[in-house]
């Protein structure tokens, strides 16, 4: 009981989201749980009361009473998963499509990924480079860094320079392959409480032997701020190498 308390208060496993768009996403994972958890106790507790009630006694050899065609119980299990999967359908409906909308964004980056790092390209020419050659561990804190406003709608256009990649922060629930020759766009509106912060992001498809090397960080700033700071960033930055 205690350790169930314990995983709702931790969000069964969950980050809290940290985007518009991660709201249904994050209501889908809960409700996947609350729909689990009393389905499970259910199911596993009959099969224990089963065996426990009808398993078989010494020098008792009948066999229980034999039930067929019971027209309440079969309505009743057909009905139960019925609901329990329209519920799931229309909760997983919502959560794609508030992931996929797209609206009129305030900023536009381009995110190219590539064997083996991340390459980000904001609308005034200022670019980040990051690449494993500058991030020789996965700990290395020379990561490259995707800045972005808080409370306004970002666009990111997600490319792959080569092989298939993923786009995936934690923090905001999300997660977009990047395809060699395929344009993936997502819109995310991050919640203002979260600016000033930062968050991992990292590539989550299997892309050559420097894969787990391929993280960045998101930092999240004040929508006014991130205007400023924009503007006073030009050119090319690649990340440096470590130690140097
Ligand atoms: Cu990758």
């Amino acid at each position: 009981m205690r350790s169930l308390l314990v995983a709702s208060v931790n969000h069964w496993g969950s980050p809290i989201g940290g985007t518009t768009q991660d709201n249904w996403v994050y209501r889908l994972w809960n409700i996947t749980y609350y729909i689990a958890i009393p389905l499970g106790a259910v199911v596993i507790g009959l099969i224990f009361w089963c065996a426990f009630r009808y398993h078989e006694r010494r020098g008792d050899e009948h066999i229980p009473r034999q039930v067929q065609y019971h027209v309440p119980l079969e309505v009743f299990y057909t009905l139960v998963p019925l609901v329990l999967v329209t519920v799931l359908f229309v909760y997983t409906y919502k959560a794609e499509n508030s992931v996929d909308a797209l609206n009129k964004p305030a900023l536009v980056v381009r995110v190219d990924a590539f064997q083996w790092g991340w390459h980000f390209t904001y609308p005034n020419g200022y670019q980040v480079l990051g690449s494993v050659a500058a991030e020789p561990n996965i700990q290395s804190k020379d990561l490259p860094v995707l800045t972005l406003p808080a409370g306004e709608t970002v666009q990111v256009n997600l490319f792959s320079e080569d092989v298939n990649h993923s786009f995936y922060v934690p923090k905001f629930m999300f997660k977009r392959d990047a395809i060699q020759g395929i344009n993936n766009s997502f819109d995310l509106n991050i919640s203002p409480s979260i600016a000033g912060e930062r968050f991992i992001g990292e590539c989550t498809q299997f892309c050559g032997v420097y894969h787990p090397y391929m993280r960045f960080w998101v930092q999240i700033m004040p929508a006014a701020s991130f205007k400023t700071w924009l503007a006073s960033h030009h050119g090319l930055s690649a990340t440096q190498a470590e130690g140097s």
